[in-house]
């Protein structure tokens, strides 16, 4: 099994979490960008290959790994939405960092601004969440790579949502979290 990827992109973190909780062998192929756009159509990493299949999203890579485990990913309709929404406000937040990355002002565009809007207010909805408890699930898994990129790349004030913060350290008592710790910058 071959995951390509990057060692800071969160996407990537959350499909060698699984892996590694699984115990699967596998071989991570460092991607760049120019690497991704070859070999995935989606142009982005993770992308999988296990034999004959070949997996272009982190959430059918996550899936696969799960099920060939006997595991359910994200089995409760409640586990899959807190996913989903993780998953929409750290897309925005990745959109935002590449945009601005690429020179585009995002403090004057009006889909920027939309995108940064739904950040803050997915933040908000991840926070309350957070307070009323979460389980080390995939979609727990995926909150705390979130939270843990966004501040590895300095993108994101967290002051405002303690809950948050506080779902990171007890992340860091994961063994696969800490051995997926991003280089330093
Ligand atoms: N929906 C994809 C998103 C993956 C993604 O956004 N990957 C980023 C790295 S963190 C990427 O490769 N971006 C390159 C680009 O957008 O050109 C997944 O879940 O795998």
């Amino acid at each position: 099994m071959k995951l390509h990827g990057s060692f800071t992109s969160p996407f990537v973190r959350h499909c060698r979490i699984a892996l590694l909780q699984q115990g699967m062998d596998f071989e991570f192929i460092e991607t760049d960008y120019a690497q991704s756009a070859e070999g995935s159509p989606a142009m982005r990493v993770p992308y999988l290959q296990d034999g004959d299949l070949v997996l272009h999203d982190s959430s059918s890579i996550l899936k696969h790994i799960r099920q060939r485990n006997e595991q359910g990913f994200c089995q409760s309709i409640e586990e899959f939405d807190l996913y989903l929404l993780v998953t929409t406000a750290l897309d925005s937040t990745i959109n935002l960092f590449l945009l601005e990355k690429s020179g585009v002002d995002i403090a004057t565009n009006s889909y920027t601004q939309r995108q940064a809007q739904r950040i803050q207010q997915c933040l908000q909805a991840l926070n309350n969440k957070a307070e009323q408890g979460l389980e080390w699930n995939d979609a727990g898994i995926r909150l705390a790579c979130f939270i843990d990129w966004a501040l590895y790349r300095q993108r994101l004030d967290l002051s405002g949502f303690p809950a948050l913060l506080r779902w990171l350290e007890d992340a860091r008592q994961s063994r696969e979290f800490e051995l997926t710790t991003p280089p330093a910058a």
